[in-house]
């Protein structure tokens, strides 16, 4: 049994991979600097990068260049963050003012390409092609997910199953990539790569899900964010679609309206029938199936405290409140 939080066993790592991460935020161009350290310092939970060494911890590579691809990782998340709250003109992430809110659309968009092309400089250093294969089709597949839901905005015959490509491709490729880096940098067997990639894939699903859950039901102070903001965007997500398949006609109607309109003015009425249909707890199920293939996929990784951690974190991606 792991005696400490699954996170605290790659602390150390976690340390270096931080410090790398400061170093290599540099530039000589101050907004960039300024702005840099704003966001990585602005408290995000830094899951990716520990997934990078856990996975690599599990592979016996935790080394330098696990370090820096962890960094590499995060440098990405960030990216994405940074373009994603341009692109929903979101005020408020992690509880403090986004960088879009503080310094502009322009400049957010910008430092985000900053933080993508240093992370390919940093790919370089890590000198493996399987790994800048792995990451360029990653960021590929990022994008093209983010263009997918673009695509979903406002529409209400949204399926379950294009929900998921979406979430797939925005959210579940970033996890899965970072578990299956650490397999790739300790040299292991193809089948040991693909069970870490499908531990990372499903908890990368199962983690999108309860943060769409999380938009209807945690609180603002918990969130960091605003309630709401997916209905307002338009966004059709499964708490949304499951509540429109099983309302009544009238129930229905109304979330496609609201889906269709967006704003914040059915918020109410919307939270009242995705409670009546039981829409998120639906959304849970889904999350807690996503959750047991990814438990079973680590049954052929070899054992260890890493394995172990890297169980725990499941668990706490699903029952989460924030
Ligand atoms: C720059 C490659 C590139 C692509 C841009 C905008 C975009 C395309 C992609 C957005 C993808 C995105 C933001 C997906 C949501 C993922 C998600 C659940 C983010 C929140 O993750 P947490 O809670 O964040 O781990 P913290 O704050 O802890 O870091």
């Amino acid at each position: 049994m792991l005696a400490k939080a699954p996170l605290s066993l790659v602390a150390t790592e976690m340390q270096a991979v931080n410090d790398l991460i400061i170093d290599r935020l540099s530039s000589d161009v101050v907004l960039i600097n300024q702005m840099g350290h704003y966001i990585v310092n602005s408290g995000g939970k830094r899951l990716r990068p520990a997934l990078v060494l856990l996975a690599a911890g599990a592979c016996d590579a935790l080394d330098s260049r696990a370090h820096l691809t962890a960094a590499i990782i995060e440098f990405i998340h960030t990216a994405t963050l940074l373009h994603d709250d341009v692109v929903d003109a979101s005020e408020l992430r992690r509880g403090k003012e986004t960088a879009n809110a503080l310094w502009g659309n322009e400049a957010a968009v910008l430092v985000g390409d900053f933080l993508y092309s240093r992370s390919f400089e940093m790919m370089v250093e890590v000198a493996d092609m399987r790994v800048m294969d792995i990451l360029s089709s990653t960021t590929n597949t990022i994008a093209e997910g983010e263009v997918m839901q673009l695509l979903n905005i406002h529409d209400a015959d949204t399926t379950e199953a294009r929900y998921l490509a979406v979430i797939h491709a925005k959210t579940a490729k970033l996890f899965e990539a970072a578990t299956r880096l650490g397999a790739v940098l300790g040299g292991r067997s193809s089948q040991e790569e693909h069970a870490l990639a499908t531990y990372g894939r499903h908890l990368g699903c199962a983690f999108q899900l309860i943060d769409d859950v999380l938009d209807y039901e945690a609180t603002e102070e918990k969130l960091g964010k605003a309630l709401g903001d997916d209905l307002e965007e338009g966004k059709p997500t499964l708490p949304l679609i499951y509540a429109m398949q099983h309302g009544t006609e009238a129930q229905a109607a109304l979330i496609r309206e609201a889906i269709e309109k967006g704003g914040r003015s059915y918020i109410d009425d919307v939270q009242e029938i995705i409670h009546a249909t039981r829409a998120t707890d639906y959304t849970r199920e889904v999350a807690g199936n996503e959750a047991k293939q990814a438990r079973e996929a680590l049954r052929s990784v070899p054992a260890s405290d890493y394995r172990e951690a890297m169980e725990v974190l499941v668990e706490m991606s699903v029952k989460r409140d924030h």
